[in-house]
C-alpha cells in the first residue's frame, strides 16, 4: 500500500501556500542568473523587469522557488558577485521598485524569493573599503584583512604578500595598497575584499542587511562561499605540495574555527524572532559529509542545506580546466555516500547545474548524438532522489556549452584571468569550451528567433546557435521535449511522498554504464533505472518490470528487458 499523499507546498497562482516550515523537502528551486535571463529594455543585459515578464514561465514550470544571483550595485567585476551596495539594485537590472514588485508578483503566483548572500567579500568599491582603505586608523580599517609584508621582505617584492594563499581567480590572495603599504586579502578577484568576520561589527551589519532584505519580503538566502568567511588567527601559510607556487589555503579557511559559531549567531539574530518559513543554502566547496552534517542538524540551527562540490570535482583532479572521461562508478558513489550520510541528520541539495559549472548535458549527457534523451536521463536521476533539486535557467531545456572558439567570445574574469597567466594554445581554448563558467552564462533561448528572443540588442555574450532547436517556445509546444519531463518532474516531488522522505539505497554500484537506486518508504518503493550510454544496456532480471507503467520515462528505444541509448524509467511499485 502507499503511503497517503501529504499537503506539500505546491506553488501555483493564487493558491494558499500550504506545507510545512520545511516547505522546501518537497519543493524544486530555479535559479536565475539575471544577467542572461531576460532583457526588458534593449541594453543586451537581463533585468528585473525581464524576470516580472516571466512569471506564467515558473508556473507553467511548477517551480516553488526562484533564487536570484546577485542583482545589488556592483561593478560586474565578477558579474555581481562584487557587491558595493547591499542596500541598493544595480541600476542596471532595475530599481528597489522593480524589485519590490518582483516579490510581489511572484509570491501572488505561490513562488518565494532567495536571494544570493555574498558576505565573505565586498567590492573594493563599497564604501565601507574605501573608507578601510582610506588610512591605518580609520574606525573601518578592522572591517577586511589587512596585514603588512611577511617578515624580512619588502611590500610590493615578489612573495613579500602576507601569507601563501592563492586566490581562486588565479596569483596571490593578497594585493598591496600603495597608500597605507599594506596587503588586504581577496580569495577571489583583486576588486572583491574579504570582510573581516571577527569584527562584531561587520556581522551586526551583515545580519542588519539580511533582516532588511527579509522585511521586503524575500524567502531566504544562498549564501556565496559562506564556509570561507572564518580564517585563523595569525593567517597560516598553506602546506606547499613539491613545485606548487602556492600553498594550501583551503585547509585553513574552509570551515575555519569560528564558522559554526557565526552560523548560529546568524540564525539567532536574524531569523529566529521572525514569523515566516525560510530556507537557508550554503554554497560550501571543499565541504566534507562530515560538516555537512553539523552544517544542517536542524538541532544545531544553522543552515538548512549546503551546496557541496564533491560529484561537480570528480572529471578534473589535476585542475579547473583539465578535464577527463567521466567515471560514473565514482560519480555513482559519490552521490550515494551523500545521499546516505545525510540520511539521518540534515538534508541534501541536488544540483548538476548552476552559474559556474559547464552545462550538464554537454558535460555528464551527450549533447552531440543524445541530446534530448540524455538531458531526461540525466534530470530523472537528479530529481528522484532525497534532497532539494535546483534546477539553473536552461537546464530544463537541455541547453548545451556555448561552443566558443576565440578568446574574445569569453567574458568571465576567472576564465580570462587565467589566459592572461597561461601559454595561449588552441588546448587551452578547447578546455575553456569543456569548462568554462561563460559556457552556463549565455543568454536563455526564449525563442528560435534572433538573439533567441533574450534581447533586442546586442546580447552581452554571444548566443549559441542551437537556439533554434532548443529554445522555450518550440519545447512548451512539444510534450515530449526537456521542458516537460522537467515539469512532470517537479510535479511527482509535491505528489510523491517516497520522492521527498524514502530511504535511498544505491544498486550495481559497479556497473559503469547502469545507474539505478531504489527509494523505500514503508510499503512503497520507488525504483530509478538509466543507462548512462550511448549503446543498448540489457537491464538485470531483477530490475525488469514488464507491463508496470513507468511512473516517469524518457524515450523507449528497446524491449522491456533492456535499457536504450540514455534510457531512463522510473517505476513505482509496492
Ligand atoms: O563560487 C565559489 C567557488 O569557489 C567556485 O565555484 C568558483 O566559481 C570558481 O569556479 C572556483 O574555481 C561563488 C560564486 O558562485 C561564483 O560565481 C563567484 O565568482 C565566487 O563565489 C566569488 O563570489
Amino acid at each position: 500500500m502507499r503511503p497517503p499523499r501529504r499537503p506539500y507546498l505546491c506553488a501555483a497562482p493564487g493558491r494558499a501556500w500550504v506545507g510545512t516550515m520545511e516547505w522546501w523537502k518537497s519543493a524544486t528551486i530555479y535559479q536565475v542568473y539575471p544577467r542572461s535571463f531576460a532583457d526588458s529594455d534593449g541594453d543586451g543585459i537581463g533585468d528585473l523587469r525581464g524576470i516580472i515578464d516571466r512569471v506564467d514561465y515558473f508556473v507553467t514550470l511548477g517551480i516553488d522557488a526562484v533564487w536570484l544571483s546577485p542583482v545589488y550595485a556592483s561593478p560586474q567585476d565578477d558579474n555581481g558577485y562584487d557587491i558595493s551596495d547591499y542596500r541598493a539594485i544595480e541600476p542596471t537590472f532595475g530599481t528597489l521598485d522593480d524589485f519590490d514588485e518582483l516579490v510581489a508578483v511572484f509570491h501572488a503566483a505561490g513562488i518565494r524569493i532567495v536571494m544570493d548572500l555574498v558576505v565573505n567579500h565586498t567590492s573594493d568599491e563599497h564604501a565601507w573599503f574605501r573608507e578601510s582603505r582610506s588610512s591605518l586608523d580609520n574606525p573601518k580599517r578592522d572591517w577586511y584583512v589587512w596585514r603588512p609584508a611577511r617578515p624580512g621582505t619588502t611590500a610590493g617584492e615578489p612573495g613579500a604578500e602576507p601569507n601563501n594563499w592563492p586566490s581562486h581567480f588565479f596569483g596571490p590572495s593578497w594585493d598591496l595598497d600603495e597608500a597605507t603599504g599594506e596587503y588586504y586579502l581577496h580569495l577571489f578577484s583583486r576588486k572583491q575584499p574579504d570582510l573581516n568576520w571577527e569584527n562584531d561589527q561587520v556581522r551586526e551589519e551583515v545580519y542588519s542587511m539580511m533582516r532588511w532584505w527579509l522585511d521586503r519580503g524575500v524567502d531566504g538566502f544562498r549564501m556565496d562561499v559562506v564556509n570561507f568567511l572564518s580564517k585563523p588567527a595569525g593567517y597560516p601559510d598553506g602546506v606547499l605540495a613539491p613545485g606548487a607556487v602556492f600553498g594550501d589555503g583551503f585547509a585553513h579557511y574552509a570551515s575555519g574555527p569560528r564558522i559554526h559559531e557565526y552560523l548560529q549567531e546568524m540564525q539567532r539574530e536574524v531569523f529566529a524572532s521572525r514569523e515566516g518559513a525560510f530556507v537557508t543554502v550554503g554554497e560550501m566547496p571543499a565541504a566534507t559529509i562530515e560538516q555537512a552534517r553539523l552544517y544542517t542538524d536542524p538541532a544545531r540551527r544553522e543552515l538548512d542545506m549546503i551546496f557541496q562540490f564533491e560529484h561537480v570535482e570528480l572529471d578534473h583532479p589535476d585542475g579547473k580546466f583539465e578535464y577527463i572521461p567521466l567515471d560514473l562508478v565514482a560519480l555513482k558513489a559519490s552521490l550515494a555516500r551523500w545521499q546516505v550520510g545525510l540520511a539521518d541528520v540534515g538534508w541534501n541539495s541536488l544540483y548538476w547545474n548552476n552559474h559556474d559549472q559547464p552545462r550538464a548535458v554537454s558535460r555528464f549527457g551527450d549533447a552531440a548524438a543524445h541530446r534530448v534523451q540524455s538531458a531526461k536521463a540525466l534530470a530523472t536521476v537528479l530529481h528522484l532522489m532525497r534532497g532539494t533539486p535546483y534546477v539553473y535557467q536552461g537546464e530544463e531545456l537541455g541547453m548545451t556549452n556555448a561552443g566558443f572558439t576565440a578568446i574574445e567570445q569569453y567574458r568571465d574574469i576567472e576564465t580570462l584571468n587565467y589566459w592572461r597567466g597561461a601559454e595561449q594554445t588552441p588546448e587551452l581554448l578547447a578546455a575553456f569550451a569543456t569548462a568554462s563558467r561563460d559556457n552556463a552564462r549565455t543568454p536563455m533561448h526564449w525563442t528560435p528567433g534572433e538573439n533567441a528572443g533574450f534581447t533586442t540588442g546586442e546580447p552581452w555574450i554571444g548566443v549559441p546557435s542551437n537556439h533554434v532547436e532548443v529554445n522555450a517556445q518550440t519545447e512548451l509546444a512539444d510534450p515530449d521535449s526537456v521542458l516537460h519531463h522537467y515539469r512532470r518532474l517537479i510535479a511527482l516531488r509535491h505528489s510523491e511522498a517516497v520522492i521527498v522522505d524514502g530511504d535511498f539505497e544505491l544498486l550495481y554500484a559497479d556497473d559503469p554504464r547502469l545507474f539505478a537506486y531504489r527509494r523505500t518508504l514503508g510499503d512503497t518503493v520507488l525504483l530509478v533505472v538509466s543507462n548512462w550510454s550511448g549503446d543498448e544496456l540489457p537491464l538485470p532480471a531483477e530490475l525488469r518490470h514488464p507491463g508496470v507503467e513507468p511512473l516517469i520515462a524518457n524515450e523507449s528505444t528497446a524491449g522491456d528487458g533492456t535499457l536504450g541509448a540514455w534510457e531512463a524509467r522510473a517505476y513505482l511499485l509496492g
